[in-house]
C-alpha cells in the first residue's frame, strides 16, 4: 500500500488469495451454401469468450482485443463490452489472437491463440444445418489480485440463469474432464513404470561397473577374457 497524502490512499495492497475463473473461447461457422458473388466468402463466423459458467465476465474484463487475418479491414478489433466477441464472414480459416485486458490496469493482460476453424467433416455442418462450434476450456488465474480486482472478481455473480445449452455445455465439459483426469492418472502410471524400469537397469549396470572395476583391482584373471563377458554381460542386461 503506498500513501499518496494525508487524505487519499492508493489501494495497491495485494491479498494472497489465488481466484480462478473458468472461461470458453473459440468460433462458431456457419456454411451459407454458395461463395457469395460479391466477396467470395463462404462462411459466417463468430470468434468469442465467454464465461463457463455463466458470471459477467464484464465485471472484471475491461476489454478483449481480437487480432484477425490482415486480409480483414481494421484486423485488430477492441471490443469494450459484453458479449466480448466478433462476427464476420470469409472464405479462410486462420490463427486469431485474443487479448483479454482486466479492469485493474495493473493486471498483465492475458493472450489466448485459437485457430478459427470453417471447414468440417459432420455432414450436417457441411449442409448448413448445424452450425460448427470450435471452443476450449480454460482457466484465468489470479494470483493476489489487487484488492480492487477481489472485489470485482467476487462481484461477478452469474447475471443470468442458466439455460438448458449452458447445463448441456457444463455436463458435456464434465465428462470431458473426468476423461483427461483419467488419462493423466494413466500417463503418470506409465511414466512411474518406465522410471522403476529404467532405476532397475542403472543399477545392474552400476553394479556391473563396480563388479568390473574390482575384478580389475584384483587383477586375478586376464584382461581380455574377462573384461569380454562383462561387456555381453551389461549388453545383455541393457537389452532384456
Ligand atoms: C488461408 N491463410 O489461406 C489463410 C488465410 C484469410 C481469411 C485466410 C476474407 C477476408 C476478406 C477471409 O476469409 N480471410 O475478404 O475481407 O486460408
Amino acid at each position: 500500500m503506498s500513501v499518496v497524502n494525508s487524505e487519499s490512499v492508493v489501494t495497491n495492497t495485494r491479498t494472497p488469495v489465488v481466484i480462478i475463473k473458468p472461461i470458453l473461447y473459440g468460433n462458431t461457422a456457419k456454411h451459407l451454401g454458395t461463395k457469395r458473388d460479391s466477396d467470395g466468402h463462404t462462411h459466417r463466423w463468430s470468434v468469442y469468450i465467454r464465461s463457463f459458467n455463466n458470471d459477467d465476465l464484464s465485471t472484471y474484463v475491461s476489454k478483449v482485443q481480437f487480432r484477425l487475418h490482415e486480409t480483414y479491414p481494421n484486423h485488430a478489433r477492441m471490443i469494450t463490452q459484453a458479449p466480448f466477441e466478433v462476427e464476420e464472414s470469409g472464405w479462410g480459416e486462420f490463427e486469431t489472437q485474443i487479448t483479454i485486458f482486466f479492469a485493474d490496469p495493473n493486471e498483465k493482460p492475458v493472450v489466448f491463440y485459437h485457430h478459427l476453424k470453417l471447414f468440417s467433416t459432420d455432414p450436417d455442418v457441411v449442409a448448413g444445418t448445424k452450425d460448427l462450434v470450435n471452443e476450449h476450456y480454460d482457466e484465468l488465474i489470479f494470483q493476489e489480485p489487487s484488492d480492487l480486482l477481489v472485489r470485482l472478481l467476487n462481484c461477478a455473480k452469474a447475471f443470468a440463469p442458466s439455460t438448458d445449452e449452458n447445463l448441456a455445455t457444463a455436463k458435456e465439459y464434465a465428462i470431458k474432464k473426468h476423461d483427461t483426469i483419467d488419462r493423466v492418472k494413466k500417463a503418470r502410471q506409465r511414466v512411474r513404470s518406465e522410471i522403476q524400469d529404467l532405476t532397475e537397469r542403472l543399477r545392474i549396470t552400476q553394479e556391473n561397473i563396480k563388479r568390473v572395476r574390482q575384478r580389475t583391482m584384483d587383477n586375478s584373471s586376464p584382461m581380455g577374457t574377462f573384461s569380454l563377458s562383462i561387456h555381453d554381460n551389461i549388453k545383455r542386461e541393457i537389452v532384456d
